[in-house]
Formats: structure tokens, sequence, C-alpha cells
């Protein structure tokens, strides 16, 4: 199209030295435009190229979600501790390699309306995990291994907070302390059960991790990666979490606290 209406201006120019001025002007005007059009093409061929992927991570409290982001990460930016819930809102932890940007979504432990109560928890914990299984591109549901009560089912906490998935979401299971585990063995067959049951939700892949350790997580960062689809990033490269440095410092000093001081007194103390 450029060199088109140049040659037009040229030919139609009836001076002959206002002809060559003309024509310089117009081929420095369109020589930078046309750079620009090559800078923006650029630009948008990075845009186009960047990949993307929402991922909460959901499940009862204490099974790990916040050590296994913050292993995912390769960073501490999730606050955890030994007790029940360390975490008290949702909050983004982000993973960018290459093209591809991860945003983890750590959530407070799914608690029942009774637990609700009875410990007059914030808002948060029944809002933050709905909202995020609403958002997310991937939903992982984090079973604790350990506890040999609980892990062969899923807490209709679980499944309830699962009816908010949107469909097009993947979903994992996620076994996490594997570690602790003396016998593997026990692991096909939590699987089994937790796979087979007919009113249980049907996952795309199954991982057993250990998010202390870091046994498994490479794998599931690989499978995350991959999963990632054509999408411009949410935050910048260098940014890590959505939140401001006095929640980090503020919640890292109370898992400190619940992690020393005995029973219900960490839950007591305002920071
Ligand atoms: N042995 C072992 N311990 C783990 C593993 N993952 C987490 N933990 C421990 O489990 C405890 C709870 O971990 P968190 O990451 O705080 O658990 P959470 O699910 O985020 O807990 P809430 O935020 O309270 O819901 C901590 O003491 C962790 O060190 C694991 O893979 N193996
Ligand atoms: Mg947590």
């Amino acid at each position: 199209m450029l060199p088109l209406i140049r040659r037009c201006v040229v030919q139609t120019e009836p001076y002959v030295s206002k002809r060559s001025f003309f024509f310089s002007v117009i081929w420095n005007c369109s020589t930078k435009t046309e750079k620009c059009i090559t800078e923006f093409r650029n630009e948008q061929t990075l845009q186009e190229n960047k990949k993307l992927l929402k991922v909460a991570l959901l499940g009862l409290p204490n099974v790990g979600k916040s050590t296994l982001v913050n292993q995912l990460t390769h960073r501490t930016l999730c606050p955890t501790s030994s007790k029940v819930h360390t975490t008290m809102h949702k909050a983004e932890a982000v993973y960018t390699e290459g093209d591809t940007q991860i945003i983890f979504i750590d959530t407070p432990g799914l608690i029942t309306s009774k637990e609700f109560k009875d410990y007059k928890l914030a808002e948060t914990f029944k809002q933050d995990p709905e909202n995020s299984i609403n958002e997310a591109d991937l939903v992982g549901i984090i079973q604790d291994v350990t506890n040999v009560y609980t892990r062969h089912k899923f807490n209709d906490i679980i499944l309830k907070t699962l009816e908010n998935k949107r469909e097009d979401a993947q979903l994992l299971l996620i076994l996490n302390k594997v570690d602790r585990l003396k016998k593997k063995l026990a692991l096909l067959d939590v699987t089994r059960i937790l796979t087979n049951k007919e009113n249980y939700p049907k996952f795309d892949d199954i991982f057993m991790v250990s998010a202390l350790t870091g046994s498994g997580v490479d794998d599931l960062r690989n499978y995350l990666l991959d999963s990632a689809k054509p999408k411009n990033w949410k935050y910048e490269e260098n940014t890590y979490i959505n939140q401001p440095i006095e929640t980090i410092i503020e919640e890292t000093v109370r898992a400190k606290l619940m992690d020393t001081l005995p029973q219900e007194i960490p839950y007591k103390i305002k920071i």
C-alpha cells in the first residue's frame, strides 16, 4: 500500500523540484511508519505467543495447599504452618517461565457451615474457594494421604465446591505428603477408590507429590506449563504475588506464631 501511494504522489506531482522534496518527505514518513508497523507487528506476535493458565488449588485445611504453591513457584510466597486455617483469604502467586505464566490461587481450607459458625471464621473462608474455582482454567484437588480416616473419601464440602467448576476447566487429583507413607502401595489403593466411585468427579490426571520435599512437583509444574493456553499474561514478568508486602509480613509472623504457640492462642492474637 505505502509504495503504491508513494508512486502515485511521485507521478501526479507537476513540479519536478517540489516532487523530489515531497518524495523525500513521504519516503521518510513512510519509512518511519513501516518501522512502527514492523515494531507493532513484532509486539503483537509476542503477545500472541504468550500463554496463561489459572490454577485453583483446593482441599481441606492443612492438606498442604500453600506449601505446594511455594514449591511450584520456587518461592516462599504463601504462609504455611502445622495448624489448620493458616490461609485466611485467597492469594494469586505467579510463576512465569519462557512464554508461559501460571497463576496459582492459594485458598483457605474448605470448611462446612458448622465449622464456619463454630470457629467464627471470616467470610473469606466461605467465599474465596467458591470464587477461585469459578475463574480457574484448571482445578487441583489436594488430598492428604497420611490421614488414614479421610484419604479414601472426598468430604461432601469438596464435592459441593466442585459443582462451581467451569465445564471446560481441567480437573487434577493431587495426592500430597507421599513422603510420610511407609508403604507406597497404599497410594494405588487410594487412587483406585477415589477414581472409581460413581458420585465422585472424573479427573483428567492424577499426581502423587510431596510438597515438602518437592518429590513429583517438577512433573506437575511441567504438566501445568504444557496445559497453558494462548492468552496475554495478567501480571508483569517480575510479579510474584498479588499481595501487599505488609500483608505478606503480617501473615508470615502469624504463621510462625501458629507453629510455636499452643492450641487456640495464635488464633486469638492480633498481629
Ligand atoms: N510431610 C509432609 N508435610 C507436608 C507436606 N505438605 C505440607 N506439609 C505440612 O503440612 C502442614 C500444613 O501445610 P500448609 O501448606 O500450611 O497446608 P494448607 O493446606 O495450606 O493449610 P490451610 O491454609 O490451613 O488450609 C505444614 O506443617 C506443612 O509443612 C508434605 O508433602 N509432606
Ligand atoms: Mg494454606
